[in-house]
């Protein structure tokens, strides 16, 4: 069972996404524990205020050291060892890759969430073991990104995804993009489906969509293209498509 403790201002974010689909089914099946909690409950003072103004002046707010301290304490004190891990843009870009490794984890996964300008230098020195940005843009806070870590590693358990999508998610079709898909009805608004699809013949079926995650990894993502471990297969089925072109 993999366990994600999650530490944000907004734990209200998080109710919907981890009510709905996949990541309502992982935690029913006790594939997935997620637990979120307000930083604000182990705050201090009549306020319970998490934050600050920074030292030195500017503008924003700044997440105090003694709650985040305090929350880790609290959950250190029970249960398994925890991964600390701070969601920000400063962090090492997440990739499949992570989500592999961290879906295996024994430890419990904490997933800490900043707002506003930041979080105190202190936290990330004393109680951070890792840090995740998940792209180049710019978020208001981590809570959208702990969602994407958590549902990027809900589906890697075993058992998360039905037989059928995780065949899809076999070797076979590692680094390419997807190929066409096409459902009933077999013409829309002038548009066919091809007529490989409807023919029965999945040996010639199985090339074609090899062929076309080819073509549109080609086209769309060469970085990709260049690193996929292709087949001999694969190769002549790039000839085609350059003669094609
Ligand atoms: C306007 C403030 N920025 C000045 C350079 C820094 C900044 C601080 C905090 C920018 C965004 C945020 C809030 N974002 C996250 O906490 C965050 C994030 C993101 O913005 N992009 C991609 N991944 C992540 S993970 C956490």
């Amino acid at each position: 069972m993999l366990q994600v403790e999650v530490l944000t201002l907004f734990p209200g974010v998080f109710a919907s996404p981890l009510q709905e689909s996949l990541l309502r089914r992982a935690q029913e099946k006790g594939l997935l524990c997620v637990r979120v909690r307000n930083l604000r409950d182990w705050a201090e003072g009549r306020h319970r205020i998490a934050d600050d103004v920074p030292y030195g002046g500017g503008a924003g707010m700044v997440l105090k050291p003694e709650p985040i301290f305090q929350a880790l304490e609290s959950l250190r004190a029970t249960g398994d060892p925890l991964r600390v891990i701070l969601l920000t843009p400063q962090g090492e870009r997440f990739t499949q890759e992570t989500a592999r490794r961290l879906a295996a984890e024994t430890r419990r996964i904490v997933l800490l969430c900043g707002r506003y300008e930041g979080i105190d230098e202190r936290v990330r020195l004393g109680a951070v073991d890792e840090e995740i940005s998940i792209g180049d843009y710019v978020l208001a806070g981590g809570e959208l990104a702990a969602l994407v870590v958590i549902e990027a590693m809900a589906r890697l358990l075993p058992g998360a995804l039905g037989a059928e999508a995780s065949a899809r998610e076999d070797s076979f079709w590692e680094g390419l993009l997807d190929y066409p898909h096409y459902t009933r009805p077999a013409m829309f608004r002038g548009m066919e489906v091809p007529e490989v699809l409807l023919s029965g013949h999945h040996e010639q079926i199985r090339r074609w969509r090899r062929k076309e995650a080819l073509r549109r990894t080609r086209a769309r993502r060469p970085d990709l293209l260049a690193r996929a471990p292709l087949s001999p297969e694969d190769r002549e089925l790039l000839r085609e498509i350059e003669q094609e072109t």
